[in-house]
């Protein structure tokens, strides 16, 4: 990445309040309630941590920092979502934070004895960004239900890295911070698995895209908003409308940074 580009993608998580260092990688921290995020997350910051809300909203924000190889991170957990389709206001800080403030890498935490229900968000979030590193949690949990994971199959399966973790017990934490270090370096390169619609769908993203790209550039993802658009999803075009603009703007960017 060229400064210019560093400089700019430092900036964007401003836009929500986020501070990070120049040196610091950001990681988006999401997942459905319950599924140990939190633990998740004190595991890895302990109290290198503070909280506040997002700008304009009375939705928690928690932020910390924790070092892996000598690199900094700043974690950013994010509001516990079934969806990112943007239906409550938890759902569209995740999303507009995943798409606009654009983190280094996405840490996505699932619980181990329901996955098929979890594995929804983290194919939303595969859709938005490649750099995405799925968390398997409870483990312990899944262990006494008797349920096993063909972990192996499930990375090859989605094409992010699939790490397992019982958090409470502080178990698989090292494999995680490799993992989150690999992605958000892009040391490790991923090809998330995209899922594909009825061939309607699929022709009419295909019309759009050219458009589209040439509008967006390598902002966001260009089959992203075309699927967001074939779906009428206002919420989105409005948050393009308020988040691009300000990319747009240098001067803008500047005190959204501050
Ligand atoms: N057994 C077990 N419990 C866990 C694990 N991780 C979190 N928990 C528990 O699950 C509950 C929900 O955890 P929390 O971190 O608040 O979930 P969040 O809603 O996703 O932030 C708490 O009681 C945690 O102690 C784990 O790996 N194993
Ligand atoms: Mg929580």
């Amino acid at each position: 990445m060229d400064l210019q580009a560093r400089k700019i993608s430092r900036a964007l998580p401003g836009l929500f309040g986020i501070h990070p260092e120049p040196d610091q990688y950001v990681v988006a921290l999401a997942g459905n309630p319950n599924v140990g995020k939190s633990t998740v997350f004190n595991a890895l910051t302990g109290l290198h941590q503070h909280t506040g809300n997002w700008p304009g909203k009375t939705v928690d924000n928690a932020q910390g920092s924790f070092e892996y190889l000598k690199q900094p991170f700043l974690l950013v957990d994010l509001p516990g979502t079934y969806s990112i389709l943007a239906h409550t206001v938890e759902e569209v800080v995740a999303r507009d934070f995943i798409c606009f403030g654009r983190p280094d890498a996405t840490l996505v935490v699932l619980d181990a004895t329901c996955l098929e229900r979890n594995l929804n968000l983290a194919l939303q979030i595969m859709e938005i960004t490649p750099k995405c590193i799925v968390c398997i949690n409870l483990m312990d949990e899944a262990r006494k239900k008797q349920i096993t994971i063909d972990l192996q199959g499930l990375e090859s399966e989605l094409g992010v890295p699939v790490v397992a973790t019982a958090a409470r017990k502080g178990e698989g934490l090292h494999s995680l911070k490799d993992a989150v270090y690999q992605v958000s370096t892009g040391l490790r390169k991923t090809k998330p698995r995209q899922l594909r619609y009825s061939s309607q769908v699929e022709e009419a993203v295909q019309q759009l895209l050219p458009d589209i790209s040439r509008l967006v550039g390598t902002k966001l993802n260009p089959r992203w908003v075309a699927l967001r658009l074939l779906d009428g999803d206002k919420s989105f075009i409005a948050s393009i409308n308020q988040y691009i603009e300000l990319q747009e703007s240098p001067g803008l960017l500047k005190v959204a940074a501050l």
